[in-house]
């Protein structure tokens, strides 16, 4: 089987996506995601102008050598765009391979490790009521694991609350938004909203909450400290991971999970981290971690030093990359949780798939490779619009993390 052409197509059903579509001379194709959020069209010419050439003519079985020529073969590697492009080039080759073999994903990779995979939902208030209305309707709907952020008292807007709430959705047409932070209003307020939470609902419920990067080292401790009684199942990105040491002064005052991870590319970028056992969690998922090629590598690594995987599943990344994950995490035996923020109908349309959500377990479905599939004709009806990030300031003007 030899790969005849491949081709990017960008469409906007509510967001943005990239797609990679690999076609072989056997009829069979697959289909990867490209999608970097609020830079999506570097991540195009990177794809069109300098992969596609190389790929075309190669065995797409051979995905070890063709990752290996993607990412040796550049002489200055790595980086956001080139990995999100070598991640779409992986993932399509592991569904061709699927598809050719006539076997679900998971199947090549080890098979079932358990019956599902356990995701968490992103509830989350203006306010604190709000917040803890939010988390209880998703214990309704059935979730086993709930992450809950929630409006500062004092700040116009923080990371993580939505206008509609199934669907968070940071990236706006326009220039980036500009949100306003203060971590010492945000470390008064936090554990009281953890409090609450556990006063209404309970010890059996996973609680999760995302930080977005914004303590230092300290901060963070004192954080992880604070929520000790409540226990969460993780706090995630408490700081940048840069320098990988800092997770070191968390690590030593606090007993609570720290996550990281969803902005890393490279093993590299988690080697510290894991080696010397300062995180719970890694976060990469299988688009931002040079798809499953990488990641199975990541996962063998963390094996050996009691992390677990906690796979990104927020909406920018599409449903190629859920499902891709979806067979990850129920291959691997060091799987912790999965994300999962669910996408709109629009995007659904676009993107067929066959993974499903029962009882707070996804199951990434029996189809043939990892069992989405891309409807062109409908992707042209949604022409691509820039969106970015917001941008977030301190209260006296200085640029700070988003
Ligand atoms: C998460 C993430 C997202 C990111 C988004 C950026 O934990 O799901 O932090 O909400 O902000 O993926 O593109
Ligand atoms: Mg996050």
């Amino acid at each position: 089987m030899k790969i005849k052409d491949a081709k990017v197509y960008v469409t906007c059903p509510d967001r943005n996506f990239v797609t990679l579509k690999v076609f072989t001379d056997e009829g069979v194709y697959g289909i990867g995601d490209a999608t970097l959020n609020g830079r999506e069209l570097s991540v195009v010419t990177y794809l069109e102008e300098y992969v596609i050439p190389l790929i075309i003519g190669k065995d797409p079985f051979q995905s070890e050598d063709i990752w290996q020529y993607l990412y040796r073969g550049e002489y200055w590697r790595g980086g956001a765009v080139t990995m999100t492009a070598i991640a779409a080039v992986d993932m399509a080759l592991w569904d061709i391979k699927g598809k050719a073999l006539n076997v679900p994903l998971y199947n090549l990779l080890g098979g079932k490790s358990r019956f599902g995979v356990m995701v968490y939902g992103h509830a989350n208030g203006k306010d604190m009521e709000e917040a803890i209305d939010e988390v209880g309707k998703y214990v309704d709907m059935g979730y086993l694991a709930v992450r809950a952020q929630c409006g500062i008292p004092g700040l116009p807007s923080t990371y993580g609350v939505a206008k509609e709430k199934l669907f968070y959705e940071p990236a706006q047409k326009g220039l980036p938004q500009e949100n306003i932070w203060s971590s010492e209003k945000y470390l008064n307020f936090i554990p009281i909203l953890f409090q609450k939470l556990r006063d209404t609902y309970g010890e059996d419920v996973h609680l999760l909450h995302d930080v977005h990067h914004r303590l230092t080292p300290t901060e963070a401790a004192r954080l992880g400290k604070n929520l000790e009684p409540y226990h969460l199942f993780w706090i995630e990105d408490v700081v940048t991971a840069e320098p990988q040491e800092g997770f070191r002064i968390i690590r030593e005052h606090t007993t609570t999970p720290l996550a990281v991870g969803e902005v890393f590319h490279d093993i590299w970028d988690t080697q510290v981290l894991i080696t010397q056992q300062l995180i719970d969690y890694l976060r990469m998922t299988v688009l931002r971690g040079g798809g499953l090629t990488q990641m199975r590598k990541v996962a063998a690594l963390a094996e050996l030093f009691h992390v677990r995987t906690g796979c990104h599943g927020a909406t920018d990344l599409s449903p190629v990359t859920m499902a891709s994950a979806l067979h990850f995490d129920i291959s691997i035996n060091n799987f912790g949780i999965q994300e999962f923020m669910r996408h709109t109908e629009k995007t659904y349309e676009v993107f067929p798939h066959s993974y499903s959500f029962k009882d707070g377990y996804m199951y990434p479905g029996d189809a043939p490779g990892h069992g989405v599939d891309f409807n062109e004709d409908l992707a042209k009806k949604y022409p691509y619009e820039r969106a970015y990030l917001p941008i977030n300031r301190k209260l006296d003007g200085t640029m700070w993390n988003w």
